[in-house]
């Protein structure tokens, strides 16, 4: 049974698959916490986990650019490199499948709006890595290299690892904050989140982001695994499974805009003599493209809301762990210590709302957001219907239909979310 090693998981993750394991985070959890404690963080495995050690542990950088491969041990990534540590968001292409679903079936895992989460991750950088080996920008060039390919140590029955690959522009920019990480929210990696080293890509779908990281190789060829090329691609409303071509589309990277509703949940009650209902969710944009607003309505687009948001942009950007001392103690703080994150949020969400002195690139961690809708009387004790669509820095705004945006393997259902309260008692 190769699913006899799989890891001990917290009680209340929403299981989507048990083998391989998948599951999403409660979205009432997500909502609430800027940083997803690690026991809850929604998991997406495609094979078994694999059983591996720190000790003895070694990753292989191959490929154009080299004399030879080199091995990298876990001790040397954390003794011969400065130790970066990244906020930032990771969302699954699958994330929100199941309104793709209620439009025309698609294949793939029915995942609600759990599967996202943010975490702060450390470990060493890429670029720094890369240099060490000699990759530096001139030579990459010359020698054509244009890929990293990023193999697992989680296999299928034929012995095929999990793979995937990124641009080397993205690996080796000094604002691409690629790292290879070993710890998530100070702890070291959990095994389902790729004990004992995964890369983090900021702004980048959660596929390119390999667990268990057993290789890196740079390459003039994308990553042929079959999650890069006959996976992860999103195709017209039009194209069926008898017709799609593979090579038709690229591969999904950064990420397109997305907001959800946490809470209300969907078909929750909400008492009728209610003279308003507060909504929270979160948004989030691929590239490190800030949110820059979230609109709410409950009558279908006619009156808009906006939300008020809670960010943490200052913070997302990679940093060195000398300089951002404040963050790293809010970090090593014993979780359950609420009031003051909410403190901290609160001077943030300020800060959030000026954007003459914000920074709108590189936010790789989400937004939270709350609004609060007055809801008329003629809406009183009839059902609801909440909509939320979010804006990032470059304008781009989320698609107001699900079948305008269906695709067979339903990825990127970026809609705006709608939920359905009832206004009963
Ligand atoms: N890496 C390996 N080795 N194997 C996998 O199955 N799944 C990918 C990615 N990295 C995967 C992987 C996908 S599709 C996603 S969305 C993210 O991991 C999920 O990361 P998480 O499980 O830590 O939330
Ligand atoms: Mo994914």
């Amino acid at each position: 049974d190769p699913y006899r090693n799989e890891p001990s998981r917290h009680p209340a993750l929403n299981v989507v698959s048990e083998r391989p394991f998948n599951a999403e985070t409660p979205v009432a959890l997500l909502a609430d916490h800027f940083i997803t404690p690690n026991e809850v963080f929604f998991v997406r495995n495609h094979l078994p986990v694999p059983t591996l050690e720190g000790d003895g542990y070694e990753v292989q950088i191959s490929g154009l650019g080299f004399q030879g491969p080199l091995n990298l041990s876990l001790n040397d990534l954390k003794t011969k490199f400065q130790k970066h540590t990244v906020t930032t968001t990771i969302q699954c292409a699958g994330n929100r499948r199941h309104a793709f679903n209620q439009v025309k079936s698609v294949k793939g895992l029915n995942w609600g709006n759990g599967a996202i989460g943010t975490a702060e991750w450390s470990g060493a950088s890429l670029r720094d890595v890369l240099s060490y080996c000699g990759v530096y920008d001139e030579r990459a060039r010359l020698l054509k290299a244009k890929h990293v390919q990023f193999e697992g140590w989680d296999e299928d029955l034929s012995g095929c690892p999990y793979g995937a690959s990124i641009p080397l522009e993205k690996a080796i920019s000094e604002h691409g904050d690629v790292i290879l990480a070993y710890e998530m929210n100070g702890q070291p990696l959990p095994r389902d989140h790729g004990f004992p080293l995964r890369v983090i890509i900021p702004g980048v779908v959660g596929a390119r982001q390999v667990k268990w990281l057993r290789k890196v190789i740079i390459s003039e060829e994308e990553s042929q695994s079959f999650w890069q090329q006959n996976d992860y691609r999103v195709f017209s409303p039009s194209v069926d499974w008898d017709r799609v071509d593979w090579r038709k589309a690229p591969a999904i990277q950064e990420y397109p805009v997305q907001s959800a509703v946490c809470d209300p949940m969907d078909g929750s009650i909400v008492p009728p003599d209610q003279e308003d209902v507060t909504v929270k969710g979160y948004a989030w944009s691929g590239g490190g493209r800030a949110i820059i607003r979230v609109d709410v309505t409950i009558d279908g687009g006619v009156t808009w809301h906006e939300a008020n948001l809670r960010c943490r942009d200052k913070r997302c950007h990679l940093r060195t762990d000398s300089s951002y001392e404040d963050a790293s103690k809010a970090a090593s703080e014993p979780a359950g210590d609420e009031e003051d994150d909410d403190e901290d949020d609160e001077v943030l969400a300020q800060e959030a709302s000026d954007f003459t002195t914000r920074p709108v690139d590189k936010a790789w961690a989400w937004a939270l957001w709350e609004a609060h809708i007055p809801v008329p009387q003629e809406l009183r004790g009839r059902e609801l219907e909440i909509c939320c669509r979010a804006v990032d820095a470059s304008y781009n705004v989320q698609p107001e239909s699900v079948s305008a945006i269906w695709n067979l393997r339903g990825c990127l259902c970026n809609a705006w979310d709608r939920v359905k309260v009832k206004c009963t008692t």
